[in-house]
């Protein structure tokens, strides 16, 4: 099969202020398709207008969709439907709201949450290899109703998921940086347990915090290091230091390995002044 993956244009604020950052969530869930040919073009970056896109050369084009890019994500889903591709949507927001896109027509599929194991397996579907009650966290329509799968479930081992296809990302094309270093993008854990009312995150990732092991962080670490020659990394998890200790032990790994790392990330404020051995 022939896929693309689709990173829809933000169009406002961020990039322009600097925030260019890979999709890792399309190359995690290419890293688990080997057998086929897989693209993702991110149209924040690459300099191609989405309205003239040759999606024909498709099988099956995947659109994600946040809530602030859900309009265009809509139309670029609509012009591949129009191309011929199955036409699949996943992310934030259609994981919660997942009617519109496939009762308006732009979407044959929706994927909810965690799009890993569920692409992979619709992607089987429609290689004709499995039954379509086999996909987890499908959304689809038949007899003019949405039908849904039940959910997958979460991802407890991430460990066992391949490092992200960054091969596939013009990942130099990012100008993120930290203190003038080029910068990438790491994520160590997913899932958080504080359930905030204004935030999609518990829901969407689950209240269940999945940290990576420590050894597998450190050989992305490295391979970004060495092999991407990345000196800058922004670990985008949610909540970095959840697990004070764990957040301490990543760093000492890093100092041991004589890397000579800049690093960022988000983090909840009691994990920090509540911690007698950081607040000092
Ligand atoms: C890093 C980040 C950013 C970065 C850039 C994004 C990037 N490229 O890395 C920056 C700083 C620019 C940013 C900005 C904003 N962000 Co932000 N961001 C994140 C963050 C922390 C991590 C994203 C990530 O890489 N996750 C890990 C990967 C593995 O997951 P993923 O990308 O979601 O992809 C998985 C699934 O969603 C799904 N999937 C995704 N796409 C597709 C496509 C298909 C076809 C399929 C099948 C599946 C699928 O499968 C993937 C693999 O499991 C998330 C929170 C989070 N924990 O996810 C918020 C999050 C995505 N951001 C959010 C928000 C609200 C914003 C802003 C609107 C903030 C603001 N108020 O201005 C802006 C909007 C920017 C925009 N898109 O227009 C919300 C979105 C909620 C929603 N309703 O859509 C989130 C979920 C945070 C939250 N807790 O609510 N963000
Ligand atoms: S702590 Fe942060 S990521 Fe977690 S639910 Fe609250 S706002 Fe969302």
């Amino acid at each position: 099969m022939r896929i693309l993956f689709v990173n829809p244009p933000v169009g406002f604020g961020y990039y322009s202020m600097g925030l260019s950052r890979p999709p890792l969530g399309l190359a995690y869930m290419a890293a688990l398709l080997p057998e086929h040919h897989v693209e993702i073009i991110d149209f924040n970056i690459e300099k191609k207008n989405w309205k003239r896109f040759p999606f024909a050369g498709f099988d099956i084009v995947g659109v994600s969709a946040d809530t602030a890019r859900y309009s265009t994500s809509i139309k670029i889903a609509r012009l591949a439907k129009a191309a011929g591709a199955t036409v699949v949507m996943g992310g934030p927001h259609v994981s919660f709201f997942d009617e519109d896109a496939l009762l308006g027509g732009a979407a044959d599929y929706i994927i909810r949450n965690e799009g890993e194991y569920s692409f992979r397996s619709l992607v089987r579907y429609l290689s004709h290899e499995i039954p379509i009650e086999k996909v987890g966290g499908l959304s689809y329509v038949a007899n003019g109703a949405v039908v849904r799968t039940p959910n997958e479930a979460f991802i407890t081992d991430l460990d066992s998921l391949p490092f992200p296809a960054r091969e596939l990302l013009p990942l130099r094309s990012y100008k993120e940086r930290i203190d003038g270093r080029p910068m990438t993008t790491i994520i160590t854990s997913r899932g958080c347990p504080f359930n905030c009312n204004f935030c999609s995150s518990s829901q969407f990732s689950g209240v269940r915090w999945r940290p990576r092991s420590v050894d597998s962080l450190l050989e992305e670490i490295d391979l970004v290091y060495n092999k991407y020659d990345y000196k800058a990394i922004n670990f985008i998890d949610d909540n970095f230091t959840l697990n004070p200790d764990r957040a301490a032990k990543i760093s000492e790994r890093m100092i041991a390995g004589g890397y000579d790392l800049y690093w960022e990330a988000m983090s909840h404020v009691e994990t920090v002044v509540k911690n007698p051995a950081w607040s000092r």
